[in-house]
């Protein structure tokens, strides 16, 4: 439970120590005390009541000593709380790391994409937090490592996986509906097998431009895989946005710079939608709740969610 799986567990393990022992203590110590002053204190052993003078001594004790303890426990919980926000090694390996409703992707520097985390054993890892959506929380329990993952905002956290072996990623913010299926797992490797592995691009997990056997199927891997399904659903039920069952062809009424017009949805519709979302808002749903995609998909992977919206008639 307390082994030093990352250069972070220390810490956070001491602290947690700490905190646990000085509540521990305090439980134990203080049902001794309730238990001694309800048989001393006892009516018939104190049949009558005593007018108790002040303690100058005693309150002085019963003050600096709590503080001492609270600033024991500030001192540990701040020394298990810096690392996470010290700077990077220049070493350290970036990763794109991008959280979504609902999963986890992520992109390393020769352009292997994943949705499992693969990183070297012992070798500082740089991941670069980016949400295209809501807040989430990058958390792998067994490294302490936790971070808030924002909209808009550049956060990164830093870390060294110790141990070879898997382990659990979560998403420690509730995000929406299907947040507890926000799961994945981070993979340490020794550094040789890692290298391997990094260099073998020929085994690339398919992410958005999957290999699939016609257009509209590699556009539903791409649905499934950038998290399109968190708020369009394919079966007409009106999510957060609208369905795209029979959405093609068919006419919607938009606002188009605070001007209300009436288009049919074609190719080109569908397009701007995916990369300028608030462009043409459909009417009954919010503006900013989606992400402009530019520059995560391509001219391809664009004609393949297109083509599978066509064919959800
Ligand atoms: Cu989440």
């Amino acid at each position: 439970m307390f082994s030093n799986l990352s250069n972070l567990s220390q810490g956070v393990n001491t602290a947690f120590i700490v905190i646990l022992s000085v509540c521990f203590f305090f439980l134990i110590g203080l049902t001794v005390v309730l238990l001694v002053f309800i048989y001393k204190y006892n009516e018939k052993r104190h049949p009558v009541a005593e007018q108790i003078e002040g303690n100058n001594k005693l309150e002085v004790l019963w003050t600096v000593i709590p503080v001492l303890i609270v600033i024991a426990m500030f001192y540990f919980g701040w020394a298990g709380w810096k690392p996470l926000y010290s700077e990077a090694p220049k070493n350290a390996m970036p990763i794109k790391t991008v959280g979504r409703m609902w999963n986890w992707h992520f992109e390393y520097e020769n352009g292997k994409q994943t949705d499992t985390l693969y990183i070297p054993q012992g070798k500082p890892v740089l991941l670069n937090l980016v949400s295209m959506d809501v807040i989430h929380s990058f958390y792998i329990p067994a490294f302490r490592v936790k971070m808030d993952v924002i909209p808009g905002k550049k956060i990164s956290i830093w870390f060294i996986g110790n141990s070879p072996g898997v382990y659990d990623i979560f998403c420690a913010e509730y995000c929406g509906l299907q947040h507890s299926g926000m799961y994945t797992a981070v993979r340490v490797m020794p550094q040789d097998k890692f290298s391997k592995w990094y260099i073998d691009t020929t085994a690339l997990a398919p992410a958005a431009g999957a290999v699939a056997a016609t257009p509209a199927m590699a556009g539903e891997k791409i649905y499934h895989t950038i998290g399109c399904m968190a708020c369009h659903s394919v079966d007409g039920s009106s999510l957060t946005g609208p369905t795209f069952k029979g959405a093609f062809g068919h006419e919607v009424t938009v606002t188009t710079g605070g001007k209300v017009r009436t288009l049919t949805v074609d190719e080109a519709y569908i397009k701007r939608s995916i990369l300028e979302p608030n462009a043409d808002l459909v009417k009954g749903f919010n503006a900013n709740l989606m992400q402009p995609y530019k520059g995560q998909l391509n001219e391809k992977d664009i004609s393949n969610v297109i083509e599978y919206i066509k064919s959800l008639r």
